[in-house]
């Protein structure tokens, strides 16, 4: 059974979960939750944020414990998440800030836009990532539209 990611497109560590699983091909049975209107906060959603990820009865609830689990689990060889120790930690470092440099110079839920430089990263990304277009720029647009129109207010 593929795994279920429960998600919001605009949300930049959901997005960084979707870009994962595009990369190494895992299908995800993807679940949209209305945070707007609260519904990660009711009992039945147990972990109250996203991206949460549940795996043959495991939950996790963090984008950066996701990603390692998927490329641990389906992801054997993978040069997306090396094994020798020295480029697996160099990853990892990297893996902290990426969700944020997946916005753009956009802010995401939980930083300010000043916060990121990753405009050459970001580059990269757009140009090599698998399903780039699926996996974050439709989310992107999505969460800049959403932004904008609360800037109007
Ligand atoms: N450190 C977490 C951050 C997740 C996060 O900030 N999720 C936001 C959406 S972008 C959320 O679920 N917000 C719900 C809320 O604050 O009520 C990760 O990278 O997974």
């Amino acid at each position: 059974m593929a795994p279920t990611l429960y998600y919001v497109p605009g949300s930049s560590p959901c997005r960084a979960v979707l870009l994962t699983a595009k990369a190494l091909n895992i299908e995800l049975d993807l679940k949209l939750v209305d945070l707007h209107h609260g519904e990660h906060l009711k009992p039945e959603y147990l972990k109250h944020t996203v991206p949460t990820l549940v795996d043959d009865g495991l939950a996790l609830w963090e984008s950066r414990a996701i990603i390692s689990y998927l490329a641990n689990k389906y992801g054997a060889g993978s040069a997306l998440y090396p094994e020798e120790p020295r480029a697996r930690a160099l990853r990892l470092v990297e893996m902290a800030p990426a969700h944020l440099t997946h916005s753009e110079s956009f802010p995401t839920c939980t930083a300010l836009p000043k916060i990121i430089s990753g405009a050459t990263w970001y580059d990269i990304v757009k140009k090599t990532a698998p399903g780039y277009k699926e996996a974050n720029e439709n989310g992107l647009d999505a969460f800049k539209a959403l932004v904008n129109n609360m800037m109007k207010k």
